[in-house]
């Protein structure tokens, strides 16, 4: 039994979540946000059987993309006080963690 924790961008959260569901398995979503862009993002709790796992990263992959995109440079804005600066970030797509899990019971 393997854990799948994905963070997918908020504009690609629907479709991947959708699309787990149409193939059966069993998905919890968290809204969070992230770290850096502080903009939301979408938490996905999917726990399937471990031969399960690449079909999930398969349908996560083939509904969200990763784009491009232009931000305020954090560090200038909140360390050094000064006017920001533009740098150019990936964003979308998804960052999938899997867990190994020594349990699992519905009770
Ligand atoms: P954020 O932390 O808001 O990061 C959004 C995007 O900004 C990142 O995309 C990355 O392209 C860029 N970025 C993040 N930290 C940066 C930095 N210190 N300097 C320059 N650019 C930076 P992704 O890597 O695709 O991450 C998307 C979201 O997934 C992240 O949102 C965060 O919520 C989560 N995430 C990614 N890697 C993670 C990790 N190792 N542990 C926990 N959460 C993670």
């Amino acid at each position: 039994m393997k854990l799948i924790l994905a963070i997918v961008g908020d504009e690609d959260a629907s479709k991947v979540s959708a699309e787990l569901s149409n193939k059966g398995f069993l998905v919890t979503k968290l809204a969070t946000t992230g770290g850096f862009l502080k903009v939301g993002n979408t938490t996905m709790l999917i726990g399937t059987e471990d031969e399960k796992v690449d079909e999930v990263i398969d349908i996560i992959k083939s509904k969200s993309k990763r784009r491009k995109q232009i931000t305020a440079s954090a560090v200038s804005m909140y360390e050094q006080g000064v006017n920001s600066y533009p740098i150019e970030i990936e964003v979308g797509g998804a960052t999938v963690f899997v867990l190994n899990i020594d349990r699992f019971e519905k009770v």
